[in-house]
């Protein structure tokens, strides 16, 4: 990381990309060939789907209190197979089953631990996302479990209720792992979330929505594919919901809770109700909002969460829809999923609905982080597959951040293709974005953002009060084909006055946790 002043825009640069790209097509490819990719619609399943399955709710994880009053869960990643409506078994990875996994859920102020056994044939790593834990229990690339072994993270939460999920985080592997099926939700709730009069009975009023698209092969297997004329990852043509395809669900009371997930390796979703009726923002990566946000659209990049509240009459259906998201360039609308157009869920309204009570107008106070606490300024270019040119290295500390400090990074994407930003144990708010203060939607705790085009985005975060100078946390993009790629940095907290020092080499050294 430098630390420089605002630097100039580059539309040109991309303009010039992109008629580049185009006379090479044309003169390169043939004719026909190029013509139909270049003019080829883009996926629209809007209307066309026939929402045959009842959406698969993930069961919360039991726990049990040891005799240290931790509460402790069980998480063994497994191979297994599935039929996903296809008639074929697709092979696939789960935990605790054979896609996806439960949801953890705890409470403020307790401790966990998660008993993460890896049942695979090679390493793997659970990842806390959006946690504020200590470095050697974030399940990064440092923290890989071998086949069998058994590793044990504990730590104490302590922040605010939000949704927050799990993932693999192996280095170089983490888009396979993910794609196929490890991912689940954590829930933290608190006593200000608790006492307000929100729908939060778990599977009734209040439900997870993992979003994912994939690709099926002609055996029925998923397959990670490469776009020819966008190096973004895997994109998909059919998506699951919590693991089911063409999915309803049963909404039996007037207000229903949506804890939305991007849970894609690659694309990015416009979230909406198919007949455009406003719903309520509650929520979005680290918490709840100050005040709830009537909006008819919610942009959600891989990693990302929001809670919506949806208002439903008795009787009625309405589809929850992903619009063709704005990805910041007309190369990103064609050859990275920004035309793209998805049925995802179809809500079904009883019907005699439960009543609800309406949404309060307040929720929780959010402290805006004062600019001016700020101890450092960062600039991050991220291009290519590098930030500020360099490749993720686990042997290389980019940066070391004192323990409990606030610090200002500036992040710009200088490429012309989708990118997002997510940082490690902290929950971050935006200052700016494009030069402008955020929307609503980006206004509450974020982890992960989505970076706009030629522009920059300023956040500001304080750290956590964990210090160890040798095991980084990660900051990365979130396009998981980009971060496998080297687009990720580390960093790691340290007293004032320490240095970075060293991390462990190679990764695979902590099979036990702490
Ligand atoms: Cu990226």
């Amino acid at each position: 990381m430098t630390t420089t002043g605002p630097r100039p825009r580059r539309p040109l640069r991309l303009l010039v990309g992109i008629l580049v790209a185009v006379v090479v097509l044309c003169c390169c490819g043939s004719a026909g060939v190029t013509g139909w990719l270049l003019l080829r619609p883009g996926i629209d399943t809007a209307g066309k789907v026939d929402f045959r399955n009842p959406l698969a709710v993930p069961p919360l994880a039991p726990s049990r209190i040891d005799d240290e009053g931790r509460r402790v869960f069980d998480l063994r990643a497994q191979a297994g197979q599935r039929d996903f409506g296809r008639g074929t078994a697709t092979r696939t990875w789960g935990f605790e089953g054979d896609y996806l996994g439960p949801t953890l859920r705890a409470t403020r102020g307790e401790r966990v631990v998660v008993d993460v056994v890896n049942g695979l044939p090679e390493p793997t790593s659970v990842h806390w996302h959006g946690m504020r834990l200590p470095a050697v229990m974030d399940g990064g690339p440092h923290q890989e479990v071998r086949p069998g072994a058994t590793w044990s993270p504990t730590w104490t939460v302590d922040q605010p209720a939000a949704t927050l999920w799990y993932h693999p985080h192996p280095h170089g592997k983490t888009e396979e792992h993910v794609y196929r099926g490890l991912a689940g939700m954590f829930i933290i709730d608190d006593e200000r979330e608790s006492a307000l009069p929100l729908p939060r009975d778990y599977g009734v009023d209040d439900f997870p929505v993992i979003v994912q698209d994939k690709n099926f092969d002609r055996d029925g297997q998923l397959r990670v594919t490469r776009n020819m004329f966008s190096d973004i990852g895997t994109l998909g043509d059919t998506l699951l919901v919590n693991g089911t395809v063409a999915p309803y669900l049963d909404v039996t009371t007037e207000r229903v809770r949506l804890r939305l997930l991007n849970g894609s390796t690659a694309r990015t979703y416009d979230f909406g109700l198919a007949d455009d009726r406003p719903f309520a923002l509650i929520g979005t990566d680290g918490g709840l909002l100050p005040a709830p946000h009537t909006t008819r659209r919610i942009t959600l990049s891989p990693g990302e969460r929001a809670e919506i509240v949806v208002e439903m009459r008795a009787g009625e259906r309405v589809a929850v829809r992903s619009f063709p998201p704005a990805l910041g360039n007309v190369f990103s609308d064609r050859f990275a999923g920004g035309e793209d157009t998805f049925d995802v869920l179809e809500l079904r309204a009883a019907g005699t609905l439960a009543a609800a009570p309406d949404l309060p107008d307040q929720l929780v106070p959010v402290e805006r982080i004062d600019p001016a606490s700020a101890v450092t300024t960062r600039s991050l270019d991220f291009a290519g597959r590098g930030i500020n040119g360099k490749s993720m290295d686990m042997g290389r500390i980019d940066a070391a951040v004192v323990r409990g400090s606030v610090e200002i990074w500036e992040v710009t994407k200088l490429d012309g293709t989708p990118h997002n930003l997510h940082v490690h144990d902290v929950q971050f708010q935006v200052l700016t974005i494009g030069g402008e203060p955020p929307p609503p939607h980006l206004a509450g705790w974020k982890d992960t953002i989505l970076l706009p085009d030629d522009d920059t985005v300023r956040i500001i975060m304080r750290f956590g009060d964990h210090a160890d100078p040798n095991v980084p946390y990660m900051y990365h993009c979130h396009l998981l084909y980009h971060e496998d790629q080297g687009m990720m940095g580390q960093f790691v907290v340290v007293e004032p006055g320490q240095s970075a020092g060293t991390p462990p080499r190679g990764g695979a050294g902590h099979s036990h946790g702490q």
